[in-house]
């Protein structure tokens, strides 16, 4: 590869509505930093394979009903629990594209009414993304790509609320990518960014913690 023994992997969020493509792009982004020879792995929240996960998994899909601050709780929980493999993989050299984080934590439940300090505060200790990449598509756009399937939140409306929240959320750091250009395009631009952002952390860029 090409790690120095010092070096760290870059913490790669990837964040937007549903039908944003941010699953698509999380897939293509592997082989192609694979290919460079970079040690890679790909992430995502809800992980549903824990037991927490397989409890967000349920409500979800509608098998369980969940007061709207427990099911904060339990996908912050879900993040928490792989907080440590997460630094363990970083500090090793390892980069993580994670699909999702604690800003979809915050605009989801934010969108629900819920306070959005409240909906911060679990977060806080977690690790902070060296990157983070917003695939910007309006909800109206997302929702004429079909494939909404039929989990709780794959609703219009609620998206809408969900795409206020992201904006409340994004700061200067975030890299906006525009989501409506076809799939090569966003590919081309994410590629460009994302590199940058492994060299700079193999570079010795120090961790640092949420929210900063
Ligand atoms: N979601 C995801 C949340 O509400 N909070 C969270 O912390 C996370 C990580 O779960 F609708 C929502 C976002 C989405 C749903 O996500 C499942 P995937 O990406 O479709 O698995």
């Amino acid at each position: 590869g090409v790690n120095n023994n010092d070096s760290r992997g870059a913490l790669i969020v990837l964040e937007g509505l549903d039908r944003c493509g941010k699953t698509s792009q999380s897939s293509r982004l592997f082989p192609y930093l694979e290919g460079l020879g970079h040690s890679v792995e790909l992430w995502r929240f809800p992980d549903r394979s824990t037991s927490v996960g397989k409890m967000i998994s349920a409500y979800l899909s509608n098998q369980s009903q969940l007061d709207d601050h427990t099911i904060h709780l339990l996908f912050s929980a879900n993040r928490w629990e792989k907080r440590s493999m997460m630094e363990t993989k970083l500090k090793a050299g390892t980069t993580l594209i994670v699909d999702r984080y604690s800003y979809s934590g915050v605009a989801f439940s934010s969108a629900k009414g819920i306070d959005v300090e409240w909906c911060k505060a679990p977060e806080i200790g977690l690790l902070a993304p060296d990157l983070v990449l917003y695939l910007d598509i309006p909800p109206e756009k997302a929702a004429e790509r079909g494939g909404y399937g039929s989990e709780r939140y794959e609703h219009l409306d609620f998206q809408r609320k969900v795409a206020q929240y992201y904006q409340i959320l994004r700061d200067s750091s975030w890299k906006i990518i525009d989501a409506c250009q076809s799939i090569e395009e966003v590919e081309k631009q994410l590629r460009e960014i994302v590199l940058d952002h492994v060299i700079t952390c193999h570079k010795g860029k120090p961790l640092s913690l949420l929210w900063s």
